[in-house]
């Protein structure tokens, strides 16, 4: 018996992927990087500096600290100026049923992201007090793939790694699941993601069976 699911936010709670796909495409048009979905695809789940370092391999040159700093600013103003636009409307239904019903199961609610926006975004879209913890990019030193920001969610929790479903649309949020010794739920996503998860679904409603 499963006693906790902990979710990824971007792309699984609300379609903030698509706002930072649009943001760090603004950001790479300005510098003449190509970026499209393959690009994309790597930074879905790592941090803002990770995705950064992803972004700038285009670039034959190194970039200093200070550069790389002003350029990840630059991206995170794009995205909070799209993210001002979110509000509860955007929290589909089905996000809507399965954590209304996770909550009548009992179980414990959190989200575990990469994001440092995290916080902001739940309190736009109405979401933060549907969840028990948050853990963010805010509170970790390793973002995933590394376990640690799932690992804190469950310590703020109170649970153990084996006692929580974590749900997933990344590979690296998957791959920091298991590393982490939780139960993985792939969410959407491709063949890739949903191999490496030991469960699959298509609706978060569909959860309400694995718990
Ligand atoms: P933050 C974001 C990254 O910028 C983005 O590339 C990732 O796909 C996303 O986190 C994953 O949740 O981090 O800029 O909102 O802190």
């Amino acid at each position: 018996m499963k006693k906790a699911v902990i979710f990824d936010l971007d792309g699984v709670l609300v379609h903030t992927d698509r706002l930072h796909y649009t943001a760090w495409k603004e950001l790479t048009g300005r510098l003449g990087i190509p970026f499209g979905q393959t690009v994309y695809r790597r930074l879905r789940g790592i941090s803002r500096m990770d995705s950064l370092d992803i972004v700038l391999e285009a670039v034959p040159r190194d970039f200093s600290p200070e550069e790389k700093a002003a350029l990840a600013a630059e991206k995170n103003e794009a995205y909070l100026a799209l993210a001002a636009g979110l509000g509860p409307r955007d929290v589909a239904e089905d996000v809507r049923r399965a954590l209304r019903g996770l909550r009548e199961r009992g179980l414990l609610l959190a989200v575990g992201s990469s994001s440092r926006n995290a916080k902001y975004i739940l309190e736009r879209t109405g979401l933060a007090p549907c969840f028990d913890a948050v853990a963010d990019g805010t509170m970790v030193t390793r973002a995933k793939p590394d376990p640690e920001v799932f690992l804190k969610a469950a310590a703020l929790l109170g649970v153990s790694p084996g006692q929580a479903l974590v749900v997933e649309d990344a590979a690296a949020g998957i791959k920091a699941a298991r590393d982490g010794g939780f139960t993985a739920v792939a969410f959407g996503g491709d063949a890739v993601e949903s191999l490496l998860a030991e469960h699959r679904v298509g609706t978060l409603t569909e959860l309400l069976d694995l718990v």
